[in-house]
C-alpha cells in the first residue's frame, strides 16, 4: 500500500510541471472543495480520498483544493447527501445503498449475488448500466462521477459462528438504512436493525446490536474485530461506493474545472480498486491474527441462503423498473460470455 501511494505521488510530481502550465491556459478559479466520507483516514476510502485530493491539485495547478474530511465528521452519508443537494457541501463519497431514498434505481446495486467477481463489477459499473443509474442522480441535485469499490460484504457477529441459516435467528443485525438490505436479512431470519454507519462501532460495543455486514477492508479499518468474534464469509452482495458532487455547485463550474474533477475521480477510482483488492486479499489472515474466528458456509448452506435471498429480486426489479432490471441481466450475460 505505501508502495502504491508512493508510486502515485511520484507520478503526480513528475507531471506537476506540465500540468500547471496547461492549467494556466485553462478556465480554472481558486476553489475549495469539502470532500466528506464515512470511514477513517487509515481506510481504503481515506487513502483514495487523499489520492483524489492530490490529483485535483495537480490537474488544476494547485488552484482547486480538496479538503478531505473523513470519519463522518461532516455527518453520516444521508446527511452529507442532503448538504450536497442544498449546496452546503461540494463533494462526498459513500455507499450507493444510502442513496436509494433519493434515487430508487441505486437499489440495483443492492441485489444479492448480482455481481460475482471484480471483473464483472468494473465492466458493469463503468459501462452503460452504471452510467444510466448514476445519471439518474442529476434530477435529484447530485452528479455522480465514479464508482469506487466498497467490496463484497461478509457477516460478523459477537454471538456465535453462523454455519447455517437457522443460526441467524434472533441475531440483532445492523443493516444499512435501505429496504433491500432490511428485507434481505429479515428473510434470512435475523432481527435486522437499520442504522447509520457512524453509530455502528459503539452499537456493537454496547451490544445494542450483535452483528453487522461489511467488506473485509471495513471490518479491518473500522476495528470491528475488537467487538466482533465471528465472521462468516458470505460474499452476499458487491457494494459500490459512488463519488458525488453537489449539482448546484457543479453547474457553476467551468468545463475545465468539471473535467479536473471527473478525471481525478477516475484516477482515484483506479487507485482505490487496486488498493482495496490488495488489502482484501490479505484481510482474512489479518483478521484471524486479530483473533476473529472465520468460517465459510458449506456449499449446501450457501445455496440455501442464496435461494432465499433471490426472493428479494422481485422487490428490487419493481423498485428499479423492469426495463433496467432486464437490461442489467442482458449486460451481465454479455460480460459472462465474453
Ligand atoms: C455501511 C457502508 C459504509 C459506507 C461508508 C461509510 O455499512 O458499507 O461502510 O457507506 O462510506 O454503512
Amino acid at each position: 500500500m505505501t508502495f502504491l501511494r508512493r508510486t502515485f505521488v511520484a507520478m503526480a510530481s513528475t507531471a506537476v510541471l506540465c500540468a500547471s502550465f496547461s492549467a494556466l491556459a485553462q478556465d480554472i478559479k481558486p476553489r475549495l472543495i469539502r470532500f466528506g466520507y464515512g470511514l477513517n483516514e487509515q481506510s481504503n476510502q481515506g487513502r483514495a480520498a487523499k489520492v483524489f485530493a492530490d490529483e485535483v491539485a495537480r490537474l488544476s495547478g494547485g488552484k482547486m483544493k480538496v479538503r478531505a474530511i473523513g470519519a463522518a465528521a461532516l455527518g453520516p452519508d444521508n446527511q452529507m447527501q442532503q448538504a450536497l443537494i442544498g449546496g452546503a457541501q461540494e463533494m462526498m463519497v459513500g455507499s450507493t445503498a444510502t442513496l436509494v431514498g433519493i434515487t430508487k434505481e441505486m437499489a440495483l446495486w443492492d441485489t444479492p449475488f448480482l455481481i460475482s467477481n471484480t471483473k464483472e463489477a468494473d465492466i458493469l459499473l463503468d459501462g452503460p448500466i452504471g452510467e444510466k443509474v448514476s445519471a439518474k442522480l442529476q434530477d435529484k441535485g447530485l452528479v455522480g462521477l465514479a464508482y469506487w469499490e466498497n467490496g463484497f460484504r461478509n457477516l460478523t457477529n459477537s454471538k456465535r459462528a453462523i454455519t447455517k441459516m437457522e443460526d441467524m435467528n434472533g441475531i440483532k443485525l445492523r443493516v444499512m438504512q435501505n429496504n433491500v438490505f432490511l428485507s434481505s436479512f429479515q428473510t434470512l431470519g435475523a432481527n435486522a436493525i437499520p442504522m447509520a454507519f457512524s453509530e455502528l462501532f459503539s452499537a456493537l460495543e454496547t451490544k445494542t446490536v450483535d452483528g453487522q455486514e461489511n467488506p473485509f477492508n471495513t471490518i479491518l479499518s473500522s476495528k470491528f474485530y475488537e467487538v466482533q468474534k465471528y465472521m462468516t464469509v458470505t460474499n452476499h452482495v458487491y457494494s459500490p461506493w459512488i463519488v458525488t458532487v453537489s449539482k448546484k455547485w457543479w453547474d457553476g463550474l467551468s468545463k475545465d474545472e468539471q473535467k479536473v474533477l471527473s478525471d481525478a475521480a477516475k484516477t482515484s477510482r483506479d487507485f482505490e480498486r487496486k488498493d482495496t483488492r490488495d488489502e482484501a486479499s490479505k484481510a482474512m489472515a489479518n483478521l484471524k491474527a486479530k483473533g476473529m474466528e472465520i468460517n465459510e458456509l458449506s456449499p449446501a448452506e450457501a445455496t440455501r441462503m442464496r435461494d432465499k435471498l433471490t426472493k428479494v429480486y422481485a422487490l428490487i426489479a419493481a423498485d428499479v423498473g423492469m426495463d433496467l432490471w432486464n437490461e442489467t441481466q442482458a449486460e451481465l450475460k454479455k460480460i459472462r460470455a465474453a
